[in-house]
């Protein structure tokens, strides 16, 4: 069973999650219009991921006898100026899910709830390579800048992404 303040705190990231995954596709859809669909199916990819991190959440808590309350989502963004606009937004997105996934462990922590954080350092991990994939993709841009064959070969890079299920442990 867990506490009801990091019940109240899990169902508050899986609401965080959702939001992640609702603000990826509206970037998907951004840049499908801008006639970047490698960017599209990469961002698409990553909606896909955020989904995966709300609905784990959503069964750890059932699991532990815990209760699932979901929330409105919030409106996402639709416009930015570039590519780059976008993607420094993901990277600002991610360093503040790092800063919930934080949270939420110290929450974990002070509730003295062992199975929670050991659950919880799946998200840790998996923030450090949200970061560093999104982290990367921002340099690539900055270097491509404004020159359109390298936007070119960059958007078919991109759209090599898979979304593949990371396997049950
Ligand atoms: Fe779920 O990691 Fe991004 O937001």
């Amino acid at each position: 069973m867990i506490s009801k303040k990091l019940n109240d705190a899990l169902n508050g990231q899986i609401n965080a999650e959702l939001y992640s995954a609702y603000l990826y596709l509206s970037m998907t859809a951004w840049f499908s219009a801008k006639g970047l669909p490698g960017f599209a199916i990469w961002m698409r990819c990553q909606a896909q991921e955020e989904l995966f991190h709300a609905t784990k959440m959503f069964d750890y808590v059932n699991e532990r006898g815990g209760k699932v309350a979901l929330a409105a989502i919030a409106k996402p963004d639709s416009k930015w100026d570039s590519p780059l606009a976008v993607l420094e937004q993901v990277a600002k997105h991610e360093e503040h899910v790092t800063r919930l996934i934080n949270d939420l462990v110290n929450c974990a922590l002070d509730e003295r709830d062992h199975a929670s954080n050991i659950f919880l350092q799946w998200y840790v991990t998996e923030q450090v390579e949200e970061e560093a994939s999104v982290g990367e993709v921002l340099s690539k841009l900055k270097m491509v800048g404004k020159d359109s064959a390298g936007m070119f070969a960059m958007d078919l890079e991109m759209g090599k992404r898979v979304f593949t299920p990371p396997v049950a442990e």
